[in-house]
């Protein structure tokens, strides 16, 4: 099993980072996070994963927005918890530097040079976020969610068969939602 001291140090960790921050619903940013941890727990205890691998996933499913979305960096992560976190946090964090329509396939491809307890991270991160959309979320939005979401899919589905085989359900559900 995970250690819960592991656990409470990075969602402290990330309760600070996030502040303020509001999901797409106007919730505290903080029941992304945890709904994403809450899909990593469950993948890890469907595979039976070593606990030290179980730790990191379940760290860097708390951390995985922190370098992307606040003003925290690699270096405060690295500080805290050290390089294998903070380099999978970075892998999962998009790069504002490129062109935008490239921002995905370049992340992608760094998680790919992660292990699976890495790689997953990004599926249970998809998963979370096929919910049912914002109401402001036109056709065309949710389409190329989708299209995004079937493409983290491919890429990574090897990393976990368990959290796959939910976010291919999750796909399947999404298409309800279009109009
Ligand atoms: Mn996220």
């Amino acid at each position: 099993m995970f250690s819960q001291e592991k656990y409470l140090k990075a969602l402290n960790f990330a309760a600070k980072a996030h502040g303020e921050q509001k999901t797409p619903k106007d919730l505290p940013y903080l029941s992304h996070i945890c709904a994403v941890a809450m899909e990593v727990i469950h993948a890890t205890i469907e595979s039976n994963m070593p606990d030290e691998k179980a730790d990191l996933a379940i760290t860097c499913a708390l951390l995985h927005d922190i370098i992307e979305d606040t003003s925290f960096t690699f270096d405060d992560i690295f500080d805290k918890f050290g390089l294998e976190v903070a380099e999978g946090v970075d892998a999962l964090s998009k790069n504002k530097n490129l062109p935008k329509k490239e921002q995905m396939q370049d992340s992608l491809n760094r998680i790919l040079e992660q292990p699976y307890e890495i790689q997953l991270v990004k599926l249970a991160d998809r998963i979370t976020n096929l919910q049912e959309p914002p109401k402001h979320w036109d056709n065309e939005k949710k389409n190329s969610y989708l299209k995004e979401a079937k493409f983290i899919l491919s890429c990574l589905k090897n990393s976990n068969l368990y959290l796959s085989s939910r976010l291919e359900k999750k796909i399947e559900e999404y298409t309800s939602y279009l109009d």
